[in-house]
């Protein structure tokens, strides 16, 4: 069994700048061999994904936009892969967003609609996307979103997004449920901290990263390498037998006390 993905298609949904995790899936999966799609949300990082995209030097790449928050807009993304491409064998879902204000502090202080718009982009846009990309996954697929450990306990400063990680992190046990008899499987990566332009501005980040390092068996924290590897092991027919699974790729923190 090999990890080629020649001949695959995968949409990689969230790719911000350089440092998104879902660029370093990206670069994983075209290593394999796959072809790949990415999307985004605002024009706000149009240029800078598809300057990203360029550097792959592959002219089969598509880069579309998918706000998570239309409906319109998700029917008409993948109304144009299917036009452009037909056939995609995977997702990988590295999208979340709450509102700044109701990142710090007591998690008590959420109103409605920041509860609201948090569990929108960051959990139900992938039961959405799982039920557009469904229709193009006829050869069967792998659907890979990322979760953190903030979604199973408390993690200061989490709050509202830890919520809407446990939700996902639900969703992803009932899709895999609903999709496994088209011979889709759908899982997590719960990821150690990482530096990306999300985690940005966002609590006392150096001091999240100097605990891992300090206690996390690994003794290291986590690369987008790292998570790169294990979501191309995920999309790979080396996993043919996983699904509705949460993989930690933390250095092993969860298991600390
Ligand atoms: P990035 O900031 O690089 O990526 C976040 C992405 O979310 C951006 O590309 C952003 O798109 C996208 N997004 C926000 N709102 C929408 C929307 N309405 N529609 C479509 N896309 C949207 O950060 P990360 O790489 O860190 O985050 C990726 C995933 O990894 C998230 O689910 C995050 O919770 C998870 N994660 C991150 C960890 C970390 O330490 N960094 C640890 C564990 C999990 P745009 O830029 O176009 O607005
Ligand atoms: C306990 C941790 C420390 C940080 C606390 C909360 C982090 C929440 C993640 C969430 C995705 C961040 C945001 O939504 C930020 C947003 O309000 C402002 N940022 C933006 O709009 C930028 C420009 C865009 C690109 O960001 C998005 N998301 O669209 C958690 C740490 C230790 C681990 C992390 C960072 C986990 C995670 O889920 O990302």
């Amino acid at each position: 069994m090999q990890l080629s993905l020649h001949g695959k298609t995968y949409v990689v949904m969230g790719v911000a700048n350089k440092r998104s995790i879902a660029w370093g899936i990206a670069r994983a999966l075209h290593a394999a061999g796959a072809r790949l799609i990415f999307t985004y949300a605002g024009e706000r990082f149009e240029n800078e994904v598809k300057k990203l995209v360029a550097t792959l030097e592959d002219d089969t790449a598509l880069v579309l936009p998918c706000d998570v928050t239309k409906d319109e807009e998700i029917e008409a993304c993948f109304a144009q892969i299917k036009e452009q491409v037909g056939v995609i064998h995977g997702i990988a879902h590295c999208i979340a967003f709450a509102n700044k204000e109701h990142l710090e502090g007591e998690y008590m202080n959420v109103d409605r609609e920041g509860f609201l718009l948090a569990h929108n982009i960051s959990a139900y846009s992938l039961t959405a996307v799982a039920k557009a990309a469904k229709e193009l996954m006829t050869e069967g697929g792998s659907i890979v979103t990322l979760t953190y450990l903030g979604g199973e306990r408390v993690v200061q400063n989490y709050n509202v997004m830890g919520v809407a990680k446990a939700s996902l992190e639900a969703s992803v046990k009932y899709l895999a449920n609903d999709l496994g008899k088209y011979g889709i499987r759908v899982n997590a990566i719960s990821a150690g901290p990482i530096r990306t332009l999300s985690a940005k501005g966002v609590g006392d980040f150096n001091s999240i990263l100097k605990e891992i390092e300090e206690r996390a068996p690994l003794r290291r924290t986590t690369t987008q390498e790292e998570v790169g590897d294990t979501a191309l092991f995920l999309f790979s027919d080396l996993s043919r037998g996983v699904t509705g699974e949460i993989i930690h790729v933390d250095s092993g923190y969860h298991i600390l006390a």
